[in-house]
């Protein structure tokens, strides 16, 4: 409460924050987590903590007067639908050239996401973040990462009799007539319980049109591992629906942390400022860029560093469908949880790794869709705008354009093979590409770069960043494990070297 002091004050409960606060309480320091959403743990009146995709209400985004669903229309409808503003799991935050998807609750993205649970290509994390020793990560903090997550591999016998994955078989068969390369990918939705959904002795999520609302089973999400975990030193508290909005030096030691408390419809109902010796930035890629970015610019943490706010990156991503022909039908059941990928990052004309998504619509809808994960070295940066007292990302929507074209390499010669189209109606009236959003924000507080080499923010002792902002704008694969392991890998000499 207002004017309280701790130790350390993590903002976000992401899988940084959530990293941060288990590795922190395990050796004894009391933690306070602030998360501005809510703690999803208490079911609504249909008994449901979270709604599925296909009926959606006020759960399902953050803020909102309507939902605004990544495929936004089919055959010609627009499939959103008008909700009441409340403070539901899913934000689609706009800039002005992107909009950019995030999970708000205690968990943050672990609660919306697709559980894709892909440790990156050895020589790329090489690439994009040479200082890091290579060893240390794949010997130690990837499997570290993995086993704290609960990753698991898909059955592969069942995944080839189940109607819930045809889909991403007629998605296999047709990448591999064209010569491409499948992977089966981890996840964390635990797909043993996936197996007793289909037989019907547990209630069904991920096949029953649960994913980007939330899961109301069967998914690991944070709440269930790092921060149970950490809540089971009995160290942790975590505050739920307060916002962050600035952080600056305390008079004497340590720092100022306020925050706004919101009620569930958004408004603001109490301002407080705990005062803590350390403060951990884990407000994902944009929260954090943009609280860092603003003290920076309104003289409360003036001596960031200059890089603070650089090297922003969509991860490459690109949404689209394809029309398969009436004889490779996808299938009218569908799991919500993707378990393949088509791997063609090798080759340097088209560095394109891309999930096989599902589109559960309960009906045949002969639709491939895909999220691809391209190469994109184009990069963007958050700057604060003193006319609006927001900050800016100059992402521009043309910067999407080079990840279309790596995406149309592979999947043109696709097309060109099995004789089909690209789907028009998924993103909009006439529009192919889903290619104004991203899942995957990453960057603006990049390692090495706006922090030392463990993400100290240095001009300033006891503050750190620990989240996907400090991943350099693409890392190749969905990118939680790796922003997992490296927080894992930070924290790790944090507290042995500063604590
Ligand atoms: P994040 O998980 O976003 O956590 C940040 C937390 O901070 C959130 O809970 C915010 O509400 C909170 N916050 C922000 N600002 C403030 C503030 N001022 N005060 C207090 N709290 C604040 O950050 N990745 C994969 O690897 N595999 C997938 O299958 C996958 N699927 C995805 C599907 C969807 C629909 C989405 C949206 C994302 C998906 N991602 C996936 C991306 C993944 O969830 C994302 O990279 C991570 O969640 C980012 O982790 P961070 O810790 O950086």
């Amino acid at each position: 409460s207002d004017g309280d002091r701790v130790p350390a004050l993590v903002i976000g409960s992401g899988y940084g924050g959530a990293v941060a606060a288990l590795r922190l309480t395990q050796a004894g320091i009391p933690t306070q987590v602030v998360e501005m959403g809510r703690s999803w743990d208490t079911p609504g009146s249909d008994g449901k903590i979270f709604c599925g995709m296909l009926n959606p209400d006020e759960r399902s985004f953050w803020l909102a007067d309507r939902t605004d669903a990544p495929v936004s229309n089919f055959i010609g409808f627009n499939i959103n639908r008008n909700i009441d503003r409340y403070v539901g799991v899913l934000d689609s935050e706009r800039f002005s050239g992107i909009k950019v998807y995030q999970g708000r609750g205690v968990g943050g993205g672990s609660l919306v996401n697709g559980g894709m649970a892909v440790t990156p290509k050895r020589d790329f994390f090489e690439e994009i973040l040479p200082s890091v020793d290579p060893n240390a990560m794949y010997n130690t903090y990837f499997p570290r990462a993995n086993t704290a997550l609960g990753v698991n591999h898909i059955d592969e016998d069942w995944f080839e009799s189940t109607p819930w994955y045809k889909f991403a078989r007629t998605g296999r068969t047709t990448a591999h007539r064209s010569g491409f390369t499948t992977t089966f990918v981890p996840n964390v939705y635990d797909f043993e319980y996936m197996k007793q959904e289909e037989a019907g002795q547990v209630p069904a999520s991920g096949l029953d049109g649960e994913v980007i609302y939330g899961n109301n089973a069967g998914k690991k999400s944070l709440d269930k591992t790092y921060l149970a975990q950490a809540a089971a030193t009995g160290k942790l508290t975590i505050t739920a629906l307060h916002k962050v909005t600035g952080v600056a030096p305390a008079s004497g030691a340590g720092y100022d942390v306020t925050m706004e408390q919101i009620d569930e419809r958004g408004n603001v109902i109490a301002t407080k400022v705990v005062t803590a010796d350390r403060v951990f930035f884990a407000a994902g890629s944009v929260g954090t860029s943009k609280l860092l970015v603003s003290m920076k610019a309104q003289g409360h943490l003036p001596n960031l560093s200059s890089q603070v706010g650089e090297g922003w990156g969509n991860n490459g991503n690109i949404m689209f469908g394809r029309a398969n022909h009436m004889w490779h039908p996808t299938g009218s059941k569908q799991a919500t949880i993707p378990a393949m990928g088509i791997d063609n990052w090798a080759d340097p004309a088209a560095p394109v790794f891309a999930e096989i998504a599902p589109l559960p619509a309960g009906l045949e809808t002969y639709v491939s869709l895909y999220l691809a994960i391209t190469k994109n070295p184009e990069r963007a940066r958050f700057q604060f705008n003193s006319s609006t007292g927001a900050v800016d990302l100059s992402w521009a929507a043309s910067q999407n354009q080079v990840g279309i074209d790596m995406t149309k390499k592979v999947f043109d010669k696709i097309n060109r093979r099995e004789g089909t189209i690209y789907r028009t109606d998924l993103f909009g009236v006439y529009k192919r590409w889903g290619d104004n959003f991203t899942y995957h924000p990453l960057g603006g507080c990049v390692l090495n770069e706006a922090t030392d080499n463990y993400g100290r923010l240095s001009e300033y002792p006891g503050l750190y960043v620990v989240d996907g902002s400090l991943v350099p704008g693409n890392v190749g694969v969905n990118p939680f494990v790796t922003i997992t392991a490296l927080a894992e890998r930070n924290m790790e000499q944090i507290i042995s070297a500063d604590l």
